[in-house]
């Protein structure tokens, strides 16, 4: 079995060539090539047998159908996008490019190399996934009926059926790809596949996005304070500590965790679970579309309790200030995601829990930063 993984050197794509390896795969990890090393999330893997690290950019077509056709892959796995929802805002064309466009760069290489394939009568059928996001719904969900009794609890929730409201370019790009998607599947009848995910975490996630900005954050503060606490002054007044500053007279000057809008829900299952959740999707007899969500949704007032309990420094409201700049032209206020789909058909279910979740990311980022001067 070999499969191609576009954005292999990202979060996802680090876990997923893992899990792969571990099932007997020979999989081929696609990196964009930049000035210093991405492949840092690999590091895992890198030099594993059935593993390689083949340089291409989805943006660019001509190398992606050089990529499609030398190789033949049994699956084509496309991770790759600029996956920042408030740097789409401030990238619309090149979120575009990559998000939209690069997906469809994709399916036409597989399309042309497929029919190649089928002219010269050696048949060959890639399945193709696309990483779908709850993104898509942005302000739209779906609700019903909770509870028999009265007064009736009307629970929101997203599934398949949702309609789509992008808020951001970088939603409205992963609606086009979706669509691109569904008609490749109609009009040329291809195997595709698309996750549909709602947000997933985990101690490799990007540093910008919410959830490992305030556990870096706190690893950091951590990690400073520490130092400060075993340090002996060298003079009367202060001294200067990489990312704070020790006075006397002042004591901590630790820069505070900037946020944006935390008047937001967002259903958080870790990274793992999803690309199990992949892999069935891969697996299963049939193309379809497919939610995967834990069902549960948390605000980020809650993730920051939680962190910040965990850490030890009790009550997050003494450490966090409100950045008006971070705070986006348009926002997704409530996600939550009814998988019951892929959990009745599949069986796939999460199998870590938002606590675990926070814990792992709280811990991985305090000894991250434990004794290190930034
Ligand atoms: P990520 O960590 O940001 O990884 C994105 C990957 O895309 C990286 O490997 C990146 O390479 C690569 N990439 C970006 N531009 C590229 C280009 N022009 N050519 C080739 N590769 C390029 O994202 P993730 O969290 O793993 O998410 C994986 C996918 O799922 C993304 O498509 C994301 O939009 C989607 N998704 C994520 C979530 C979530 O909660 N994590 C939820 C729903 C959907 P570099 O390493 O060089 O930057
Ligand atoms: O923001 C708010 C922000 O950037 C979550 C991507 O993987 O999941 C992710 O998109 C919420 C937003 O993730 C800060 O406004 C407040 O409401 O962690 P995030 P996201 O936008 O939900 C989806 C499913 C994807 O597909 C995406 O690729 O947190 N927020 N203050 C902040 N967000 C960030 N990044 N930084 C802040 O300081």
């Amino acid at each position: 079995m070999r499969t191609i993984i576009f954005g292999c050197t990202g979060q996802d794509g680090s876990y997923l060539a893992e899990h792969l390896l571990n099932k007997g795969h020979e999989v081929i990890g696609i990196a964009r090539r930049t000035s210093t090393p991405n492949s840092c999330r690999l590091t895992p893997i890198l030099g594993h047998p059935l593993f390689s690290l083949l340089v291409g950019d989805i943006t660019d077509f001509g190398s992606i159908l050089q990529i499609i056709q030398d190789h033949q892959a049994d699956w084509v796995i496309n991770l790759a996008a600029q996956s920042h929802v408030g740097t789409s805002f401030q990238q619309a064309c090149s979120s575009m490019d990559i998000t939209a466009k690069g997906c469809v760069n994709i399916l036409e290489a597989i399309r042309l190399t497929d029919r190649v394939c089928l002219i010269n009568d050696v048949g060959h059928t890639t399945k193709f996934y696309q990483a779908s996001s709850s993104e898509m719904f942005g302000k739209a969900y779906d609700e019903r009926c909770m509870g028999i009794t009265l007064p009736m609890v009307m629970g929101r929730y997203q599934d398949e059926n949702t309609k789509f409201e992008p808020q951001s370019p970088y939603a409205v790009a992963k609606v086009a790809a979706h669509q691109f998607c569904r008609l490749y599947r109609q009009a040329y009848n291809m195997d595709i596949r698309c996750g549909i995910l709602f947000n997933h975490e985990s101690e490799r996630r990007g540093e910008e996005f919410v959830t490992r900005k305030i556990t870096r954050w706190l690893g950091q503060f951590l990690g400073w304070k520490n130092s400060y606490l075993n340090a002996s002054f060298v003079n009367d007044k202060e001294e200067v500590y990489i990312g704070g500053r020790v006075s006397r007279d002042q004591g901590f000057q630790f820069p505070k965790l900037r946020l944006g809008n935390l008047d937001v829900s967002r259903d958080w299952g870790h990274a793992k679970d999803y690309v199990k959740a992949m892999t069935l999707i891969m697996e299963h007899d049939t193309p379809d579309d497919w939610v995967v969500s834990t069902g549960n949704t948390h605000t980020i007032t809650e993730f920051l309790a939680m962190a910040f309990e965990l850490a030890g420094l009790g009550c997050w409201k003494n450490y966090v200030v409100i950045d008006e700049t971070l705070k986006r032209p348009a926002e997704v206020p409530f996600l939550k995601g009814d998988s019951s789909k892929i959990r009745e058909t599949l069986g796939w279910r999460p199998e870590i829990s938002f606590a675990k979740l926070v814990k792992g990311m709280v811990e991985h980022d305090i000894n991250k930063y434990r004794g290190s001067e930034n």
